[in-house]
């Protein structure tokens, strides 16, 4: 069945050899990650061990397991070729927050943001979690590129698991297979080594555990996405943070787009908003009729992480060290977000979605208005759409997911697959912020961009488990993300501001949400976010004037073009989006202050001169 089987010579483990009957052969020569291997088939002690050489052949057997034993089911192959679906237990439908661990051999380093343990404390207490935990289970052993093959900036990790979804899911998601090796080499130790159980799926016993010091992560007990695929937010924001700041360059939650402007000119920008706020909308946002019509078009690099770093010219570049989307579903629509919806059409892994069981389609909230009758919600159980969501029920999980390649996307950028990235002109902060945030401002200058970042807040979504709609504080988009202390990372960022001088990209804030006194929000959102990208992108070339205020450089409101929306923003709901209230600002200046405390002494002086400044400036 599989490409190759045969028996693994490698193995220098003798009890392992006996019982494992046979396993495929090493992809790698490399001594260190098969050193590696062997330690993890000597813990978990798995029937049989599968090396993912990404090849069709394999991954189409893969798939035809998964359905075959019900860990999958394939949806309708005419209307949806490739694609399969996956329900995870209800108790993992997100990611765990508290859960999650960076474990530093020095507290401080972990930072008062992040839950912290002992290394050793936390590898004595997890080793006799996954010991034996893959006996009568096969391990695959997915080697994976996290960047482009060849990329200066691309980064292998290897991540082993008892888990065909996880499979599945990270051929969509990374570069996948023997070919990520070809970027390590036969010698190299540079190489994030994840290890996943699902084990017995038990909440009680879910751990997420990073280890940056020892480049690893380990994942038990959880099959949610966010959760077990350790190239996303465990390697590619967790690990790849520490070791950013450690090499030079940034790893940040923020997707990548570029605005082609009429004369062919792509600036590209980068924006970073808390889980569920919109960055894969506006990632592949569609501008309104007034700007296609002048010939703007909107190009999506990436829509959830960039990895950063100054390229020979001294500008800062990016590049999506992913290779595919993993999107909520439910609100996703032709409208809201076209592109999305057509990348989701072939070859995706719909995970706790519904489905529609007279065709073998999905359906999540927010698709269209008409729930299937004969539906299978979320959890399973069968029912009548109509009545079902008519009762307060949801059919979808707000969290459910598609994973769908980056190729399918229409309006994926020609240069998504460069190596050296795209140059950056613009980087946007945001959340959802009912009151006290305006539509947009400018930073002064990189350091006060660095300030807005640090004072990200947003009210919460189901992305992460626990209470939505509480307002948190998530610097830079980071709190659950940040691999180190976030003092240290501020201070990272001051750096990185530094190296880049006049060349640093300007920064900006948007709120999308803010909400008039009857509670509808003011702004459209969606593809007339294009009418905001378009003032960002003439402040970065200095072709329109601001108002200075205390927060930053504001639109005059004259300076967004509201042509086709005329009617719906009034000159008076403008003068509201852009209102910059003293009060409620003198009221988050305090609350920050609070919020800073708690980072002693790592608080860079630099953020908290801005912040007295600020409160100045209000004052002033
Ligand atoms: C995500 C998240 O899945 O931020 O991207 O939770
Ligand atoms: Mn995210």
């Amino acid at each position: 069945m599989f490409a190759r089987v045969g028996l693994y010579g490698l193995c220098r483990f003798d009890a392992c050899k006996e019982r494992i009957g046979y396993i495929m052969a090493s992809l790698t020569k490399n001594p260190n990650v098969n050193a590696w291997v062997d330690e993890m088939i000597a813990l978990t002690k798995p029937d049989k061990v599968v090396w993912i050489d990404g090849s069709d052949e394999q991954l189409d057997a893969l798939r035809d397991e998964a359905v075959s034993t019900g860990e999958m089911i394939r949806l309708n192959q005419e209307e949806l070729p490739g694609c399969l679906y996956h329900r995870t237990l209800p108790n993992d439908v997100a990611r765990v927050e508290d859960r999650t661990f960076i474990c530093t051999k020095k507290k401080e380093d972990a930072g008062p943001t992040n839950n912290w343990c002992d290394p050793e404390e936390m590898y004595a207490k997890l080793t006799p979690m996954y010991d034996g935990v893959m006996k009568g289970r096969t391990m695959y052993v997915i080697p994976y590129s996290m960047g482009p093959i060849g990329s200066p900036l691309a980064k292998v990790g290897v991540e082993v698991t008892d888990s065909i979804y996880v499979v599945l899911n990270m051929d969509i998601m990374t570069r996948m297979g023997a070919k990520a090796f070809e970027n390590l080499g036969d010698e190299s130790d540079d190489f994030v080594r994840g290890l996943h159980s699902k084990a017995d799926v038990d909440p009680e016993n879910r751990y997420i555990v990073q280890f940056p010091e020892d480049n690893a992560i380990w994942s038990i007990n959880s099959a949610y996405g966010g959760n077990v695929l350790l190239g996303k937010k465990c390697f590619a924001l967790r690990i790849a943070s520490f070791q950013g700041r450690n090499e030079g360059w940034m790893a940040e939650h923020m997707l990548i787009l570029g605005v082609e402007k009429p004369d062919g000119e792509v600036k590209y920008i980068t924006a970073a908003f808390p889980s569920a706020c919109g960055k894969t909308n506006l990632a592949m946002l569609i501008p309104p009729a007034c700007y296609t019509e002048k010939g703007y078009k909107v190009w999506t690099v990436g829509d959830d992480i960039a990895w950063l770093k100054p390229g020979k010219d001294g500008r800062l570049y990016a590049i999506n060290p992913e290779n595919g989307f993993f999107g909520v579903a439910p609100g996703t629509n032709a409208k809201s977000n076209f592109n999305a919806l057509a990348s989701t059409k072939k070859n995706a892994i719909f995970t706790n979605v519904a489905i529609n069981n007279d065709n073998m389609t999905v359906w999540w909230e927010g698709l269209d208005k008409n729930p299937p009758v004969n539906a299978t919600e979320w959890k399973g159980a069968v029912v009548n759409g109509p009545e079902y969501v008519a009762e307060g029920n949801k059919l979808a999980h707000p969290n459910s997911r598609f994973t769908a390649p980056a190729e399918n996307c229409p309006c994926i950028s020609p240069e998504f697959n460069n190596p050296e990235g795209v140059p950056i002109s613009a980087m946007i902060f945001g959340g959802r912020r009912e009151k006290t945030t305006p539509l947009v401002y400018q930073a002064f200058d990189w350091e006060h961009g660095t300030f807005i970042g640090s004072a990200v807040s947003s009210e919460t979504t189901a992305a992460a488990a626990g209470a939505v709609g509480v307002l948190r504080h998530d610097p830079m988009a980071m709190k659950p993300f940040c691999g180190y202390h976030m003092g240290d990372y501020w201070a990272h960022w001051i750096e990185m501001g530094k190296i880049l001088g006049d060349k640093a990209p300007k920064i900006f804030n948007v709120n999308w949400f803010k909400k008039d006194e009857n509670g509808n929000f003011m702004w459209p959102g969606f593809g007339d976010n294009m009418r905001v990208l378009d003032w960002i992108i003439k402040r970065c070339e200095g072709t329109v004037d601001a108002q200075e205020t205390a927060i930053g450089y504001l639109p005059k409101p004259e300076d967004i073009d509201l042509t086709g929306i005329e009617d719906e923003i009034t000159s008076e709901t403008m003068n509201k989006l852009l209102d910059v209230d003293k009060d409620l600002w003198l009221a988050e200046v305090a609350e920050l202050r609070e919020f800073y405390k708690q980072f002693g002494d790592k608080l860079p002086a630099e953020i908290k001169a801005q912040l007295d400044a600020l409160e100045a400036r209000l004052n002033g």
